[in-house]
């Protein structure tokens, strides 16, 4: 049966609410629909796949996607989407803070009008923020002027998780989602290379009664990658700009050990071998929680990976140092020279710890 509607809700403990959320979308959207409800949850420590099993069981149109040992709510909404063959697909939040009883009213505005969006939006219209808290509302407001003017968005809400899409605009862009963080919407209007067009349809965002609220700070430098990503990310990738700056980190790390250690009477060279190590190793941890988030080592992998970072760098180093050197001779101009070198010696150890520490 083809069907018209994919629901996709991502859960991340929601156990309280699975229940609740399908009883309210069958009273809201009715027979006419052809719809289904699918959950992605992230193997949510409370539970919550057992309750949506619960559902499916109790409804024909109720399914459930469970990802182990994954995190996040952008990514968990793609696979939900891969896995459905409707026509249309609709994101929601599994917390029972968007209001359901709009979704027939965005259907026929997406089928009457060829739309590739339609996003429920707090700040149109009879929209609102409801009981949220003044300060996610700054916050919210703050992410949406910033993403308005850097990424030249239209909407008035791109930081909406209320949303409908064709699947003919999904399949368009797919292959261009960042799929960091929590901001799908937002990714998918920055990856489409023509403006997609949409409408936005008021709803009042209700309070969260059961179950806590997933934003924390993590969520914050998420949406920042993202909109560099989106931006500057087509001509660098967003990894190798991460693994620049905790290169420049390194720097510092190292000029400071290689100041402690020269005031406590190390010879230069041995002072410099410390600072040297040192910055490594700082790099490589940082790296590690940062660069490589999604492919982070840990337990023995990790010093495995040490090693390998230490060997892959210090190949790193000497290519850095013949290179600047040699360009020093040819130019004079020391700081282009020291600069070449430097790039080139990044490039180097981004692309050898990129093929054998984080593969
Ligand atoms: N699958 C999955 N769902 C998530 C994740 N983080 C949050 N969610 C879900 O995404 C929805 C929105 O998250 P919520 O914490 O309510 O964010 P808020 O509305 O901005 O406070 C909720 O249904 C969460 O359970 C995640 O890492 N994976
Ligand atoms: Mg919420």
């Amino acid at each position: 049966m083809q069907l018209d509607l994919s629901i996709i809700i991502p859960t991340f403990n929601e156990r309280e609410n699975v229940q609740k959320l399908v009883e309210l979308l069958h009273q809201a959207i009715g027979e006419k629909i052809k719809w289904e409800a699918i959950f992605v949850d992230d193997n949510s420590p409370d539970g919550t796949y057992q309750e949506i099993q619960k559902s499916a069981k109790a409804w024909g149109n109720v399914r459930g996607i469970r990802r182990v040992g994954r995190r996040g709510l952008s990514s968990a909404v793609i696979e939900g989407m891969l896995a459905s063959s409707a026509k249309f697909f609709m994101v929601m939040d599994g917390d029972l803070q968007h209001d359901e009883k709009i979704i027939p009213k965005m259907l026929a505005a997406i089928q009457a009008n060829n739309l590739d969006l339609v996003v429920g939006s707090r700040f149109v219209g009879a929209g609102s923020t409801g009981e949220l808290a003044a300060n996610r509302v700054k916050i919210s407001r703050f992410a949406t002027t910033l993403s308005q003017q850097i990424l030249k968005i239209k909407l008035t809400d791109p930081m909406s998780g209320f949303f409908m899409l064709s699947r003919q605009f999904f399949e368009q862009n797919v292959g261009r989602l960042s799929a960091i963080g929590f901001k799908i919407l937002l990714d998918l209007i920055a990856s489409s290379k023509t403006p997609p067009a949409f409408v936005e349809l008021p709803y009042q965002m209700r309070k969260r009664t059961a179950g806590e609220s997933k934003l924390e700070p993590i969520v914050v430098w998420e949406y920042l990658l993202l909109l560099l990503d989106k931006s500057i990310g087509r001509f660098i990738p967003l990894r190798f700009m991460m693994f620049v700056a905790v290169g420049l980190s390194g720097v510092l790390v190292h000029l400071g050990i290689l100041y402690v250690a020269i005031n406590l009477n190390y010879s230069f060279v041995i002072a410099q071998i410390i600072a040297t190590i040192m910055a490594m190793t700082s790099n490589y941890i940082l790296n590690n929680i940062f660069t490589y988030k999604d492919k982070r080592l840990t337990g023995r992998k990790f010093f495995q990976g040490l090693l390998s970072f230490y060997l892959a760098c210090s190949f790193g180093f000497l290519v850095n140092i013949l290179l600047a050197d040699f360009l020093f001779e040819l130019n004079n101009i020391w700081w282009l020279a020291g600069l070449l070198g430097a790039v080139v010696g990044s490039v180097w150890n981004y692309g050898m710890t990129k093929y054998i520490t984080w593969r």
